[in-house]
């Protein structure tokens, strides 16, 4: 397997500089592909620095601060041009563990979308306030009833999709770009028929830098969820 891990990244230079080479140490033969969006803190200029000394790290540079939804879909493009068997989603901020990515390559064996859950074999949040886990869980149950998915973690973020899904999706007709984007993506590759699996981690606030929490991607992700639902009544997805 030779997994490509997209890492978007807004002002993470501290934690880019941390979790790179840690993801280099996993002795897997894993490439790193980080979407900036000119971060002011100079993250991008960094891992273009760090790029120059390693083939296996790339940077992609946007002009500016266009959201996280867009960056995945402009590293997911990036991705399938190239020699890579598995795509991961990844934070920067260490909230997801590294050395979790073999589990997910081990489980991709028998599924074609690995998610890191967070409440399956309880709630593994560790260090974020009351009022975010709740949002979190409601957000989550909320979505399972609204379109009929069954996933318990469908806005987490650290997850792996087999090379063919992101292919067959038609990533230009994704619409969506906090949670709601992870919502979408999942939504898309059930309709597609693809097999969904999720394992359990231990999601850690974030360690450092700030955060880019705010109400409109809870906004996006309470409307989007309707759409994705008439869609499918429309049988459009
Ligand atoms: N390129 C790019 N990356 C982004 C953007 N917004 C967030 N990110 C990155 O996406 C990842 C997840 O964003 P976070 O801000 O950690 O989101 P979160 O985990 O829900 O919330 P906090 O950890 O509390 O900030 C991080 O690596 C961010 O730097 C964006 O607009 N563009
Ligand atoms: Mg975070």
């Amino acid at each position: 397997m030779r997994p490509l891990i997209i890492i978007p990244t807004y002002n993470e230079r501290d934690n880019i500089q941390k979790l790179i080479p840690i993801l280099m140490e996993l002795d897997l033969s894993l490439s790193i592909l980080v979407v900036d969006d000119n971060s002011p803190d100079g993250t991008g200029k960094l891992v273009n620095d760090m790029s120059e000394q390693n083939d296996r790290i790339q940077v992609l540079h946007r002009p500016s601060k266009l959201g996280l939804g867009s960056a995945y879909i402009a590293g997911f493009k990036h991705a399938i041009q190239q020699d890579v068997d598995c795509i991961f989603e990844m934070d920067a901020d260490f909230s997801h563990d590294p050395n979790m990515i073999p589990e997910f390559l081990e489980k991709l064996e028998t599924c074609d979308v690995v998610i890191g859950s967070r409440y399956i074999s309880g709630i593994n949040v560790v260090n974020w306030p009351m009022s975010r886990l709740l949002l979190s869980y409601f957000a989550n149950f909320y979505t399972r009833i609204i379109t009929g998915m069954s996933i318990q973690d469908a806005t987490g973020g650290f997850k792996c999709f087999k090379r063919e899904v992101l292919e067959q999706i038609d990533l230009d007709q994704v619409r969506s770009d906090g949670y709601a984007f992870q919502i979408e993506m999942n939504f898309r590759c059930w309709r597609k028929g693809f097999r969904i699996c999720e394992i359990p981690i231990i999601f850690v606030d974030r360690h450092s830098g700030t955060s880019k929490m705010s109400r409109r991607i809870i906004y996006e992700a309470i409307w989007i969820v309707w759409w994705l639902r008439l869609q499918r009544l429309f049988r459009r997805l």
